[in-house]
């Protein structure tokens, strides 16, 4: 008897990669952008579209802002609404799931940079909100851009969960948590066989002119790649990760959208730094291999002597 767990289970993905987002332009204008991709992931038979991190607005984070009647302008208080409803109702015609990434504000005032998951029947079957920060909290004026989501957003307070849907066994992440090995783990230990993320990464590191230590552009493309091929490897998953890139309110993002496989190796690459669709045929089943191989969590992780990675949160070097 085949392993039930080697039939085919095919998933033709799209990340949907968005240029850039002015800070003037219109959700209505973004939507429009996703509508214009999402058509053609239809035709390109995809059954789930992966949006960028903040998609339905501009970086606003890279700005410090004191009025917050100005910062909530930036925030969904409603989800779908009024910009969105054509995103979720064309989705819903063309029987396509999506991720979409925004700036939630829930009704008791608390703000998280949020993802949902939507299934190709329309409805919201998973929500995330982002548990890694980069950044800081304060205005740091001597940076040549800011990097305030410690100060507009509150750390995720749902976990990493997963979810059974469109075939398969899905996780979410946003853009940092995609460079902490524990987000893979924690949903490996949940079995998930495709991570979906959006990303807004800066081309370069504002924090490195603060340090003196400019940090050389290319590594930022190489440690995109190298931290979500680690961990689709090590935790026998795919990955579909989705930039906002290009030339955005003076500040360059880095592209290099991609769809990874569980073996680590990239399977689709975005080429330019531009609204730009990239699809791959991502078969569910290869996450079997390595999920009952090299990394069967239940037959070699000795969890007696990992204690550290969940008791304590800095460094402690010895004596
Ligand atoms: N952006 C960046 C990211 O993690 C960053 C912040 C860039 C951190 C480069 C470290 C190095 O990709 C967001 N939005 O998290």
């Amino acid at each position: 008897m085949a392993n039930s767990k080697l039939v085919p289970r095919i998933m033709t993905v799209g990340a949907a990669q968005m240029g850039p987002i002015a800070r003037s332009e219109t959700r209505a204008s973004c939507v429009e952008r996703m509508l214009v991709m999402l058509r053609e992931a239809a035709r390109k038979g995809c059954q789930l579209v992966v949006f960028p991190e903040l998609a339905l607005t501009t970086f606003f984070p890279r700005w410090y802002m004191t009025d917050w009647r100005e910062v909530d302008a930036f925030f969904e208080t409603e989800m779908p609404n009024a910009a969105t409803a054509p995103l979720f109702a064309e989705a819903k015609r063309l029987k396509i799931g999506f991720y979409l990434g925004y700036a939630e504000k829930t009704p008791d005032g608390h703000r998280f940079n949020t993802a949902i998951l939507v299934d190709t029947q329309g409805a919201i079957v998973g929500k995330y909100r982002k548990i890694h920060l980069p950044g800081h909290a304060e205005n740091e004026p001597q940076r040549p851009f800011q990097h305030l989501e410690k100060r507009y957003f509150e750390p995720g307070d749902i976990g990493f969960p997963v979810w059974r849907t469109m075939g398969g066994i899905l996780g979410m992440a946003i853009c940092n948590d995609r460079r902490w090995p524990e987000t893979y783990r924690v949903m490996g230990l949940k079995g998930v066989e495709m991570l979906v993320l959006g990303y807004n990464t800066p081309a370069i590191n504002g924090s490195a002119l603060v340090h003196s230590a400019p940090e050389p552009e290319h590594l930022r493309q190489f440690h995109n790649h190298l931290v979500m091929q680690a961990g689709a490897y090590q935790n026998s998953t795919w990955v579909v990760a989705t930039a906002k890139a290009g030339f955005e309110e003076g500040c360059s993002l880095i592209g290099g959208s991609c769809i990874i496989a569980p073996t680590g190796e990239i399977v689709a690459l975005a080429r330019s730094v531009a609204d730009e669709l990239i699809v791959a045929d991502c078969d569910l089943s290869l996450c079997t291999y390595g999920k009952e191989t090299v990394f069967a969590f239940s037959k070699h992780r000795r969890i007696e002597h990992y204690g550290l990675i969940a008791s304590q949160t800095g460094t402690i070097e010895p004596a």
